[in-house]
């Protein structure tokens, strides 16, 4: 049987979290991490563990059938909107999430698209940023970076930059304020768009299927609360992306039920409030391991 060959970051904000969901999609591996290629010992799945920017072009020449990468990896070198890319995504993959932003120190002026015209951009991301801005009609200047592009308005290297951001506090803490939003980015599983054998495309379906119950569980909780007999609507109606509930009694009361529901978005503290203010009663907030519907 061809063994299906994947691509994943060896160390980075991508491993952990690459490696972790194999893991929990029932995939077994004898080594540690420090080897290149592993295989595992449960199903015909090879890793091979690379720089994340090598990702992309293993996949497009065929040295890997699938890859976990930063969809802004991928963007810089295969852009979406190419008719002929080699490449897709199979699925995106709900972790590494962060956002590709132009950011401009405190005190410029800059204000509006023209204002950027002419202006030098540092950047790790130069393919993606000069077509966002040429889409909005700006002509600037690429001025590429590999790293701490954050320093580079004060080192008087370019005027903004343009850099991935997830909580912020490296805008901040360089006097850097945002501009635009140039990505929306999460990890993403990548594959060829010419199909690859059918042996490693059943494998990878196998895979994927897991992967979405891991994927879906993480976010879902079940909820179970009791609640006053005559308030199930309302409190029904405060379940986030939730089905029906199940309505359970409770022995020796009519006037309260038990509700259980699985919810599918995240459950906040201001939800529970709410439910508590319409007479809900202990609330318990479950993690749900495994779904397969
Ligand atoms: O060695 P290798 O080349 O494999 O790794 P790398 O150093 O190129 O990448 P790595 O591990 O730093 O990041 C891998 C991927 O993680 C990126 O391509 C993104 O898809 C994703 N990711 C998610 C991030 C961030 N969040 C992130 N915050 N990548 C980088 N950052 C950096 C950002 O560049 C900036 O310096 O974190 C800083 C900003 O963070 P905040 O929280 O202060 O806003
Ligand atoms: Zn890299």
């Amino acid at each position: 049987m061809t063994r299906l060959r994947i691509a994943v970051q060896s160390k980075g904000r991508l491993a952990d979290g690459g490696l972790d969901l194999l893991a929990r999609c029932g995939l077994r591996f004898s080594y540690g991490r420090n080897k290149l290629h592993q295989s595992a010992q449960n199903m015909p799945v090879d890793l091979m563990l690379v720089r994340d920017d090598d990702i992309p072009s293993f996949v497009a020449s065929g040295a890997c059938d699938y890859g976990i990468v930063g969809e802004n990896v991928l963007r810089e070198k295969y852009p979406a909107q190419d008719a002929d890319s080699p490449l897709e995504i199979a699925m995106n993959l709900g972790f590494a999430g962060c956002t590709l932003k132009l950011a401009a120190p405190v005190d410029s002026a800059v204000d509006n698209w023209a204002d950027l015209n002419g202006l030098r951009i540092a950047t790790s991301y130069p393919s993606i940023t000069d077509n966002f801005l040429r889409s909005k009609g700006v002509q600037a200047q690429m001025v590429e970076m590999s790293g701490s592009v954050e320093v580079a308005p004060r080192l008087g290297i370019s005027d903004l930059i343009c850099d991935l951001v997830s909580s912020g506090a490296t805008l901040e803490a360089n006097g850097l304020k945002p501009f635009a939003t140039v990505l929306e980015s999460e990890a993403v599983l990548i594959r060829r768009t010419q199909s690859v054998s059918s042996d490693v495309e059943a494998t990878a379906e196998i895979l994927m299927r897991r992967a979405a119950g891991v994927i879906a569980s993480g976010q879902t909780k079940y909820i179970m609360l009791n609640a006053p007999a005559d308030r199930i609507d309302e409190i029904t109606a405060l379940l986030p992306g939730s089905d029906a509930p199940t309505i359970a009694q409770i022995a020796g009361r009519d006037d309260v039920v038990a509700l259980h529901a699985v919810c599918r978005e995240r459950v906040f503290w201001e939800t529970l409030e709410a439910l508590k203010a319409q007479g809900a009663r202990a609330i318990l907030v479950l993690p749900i391991e495994k779904m397969l519907s």
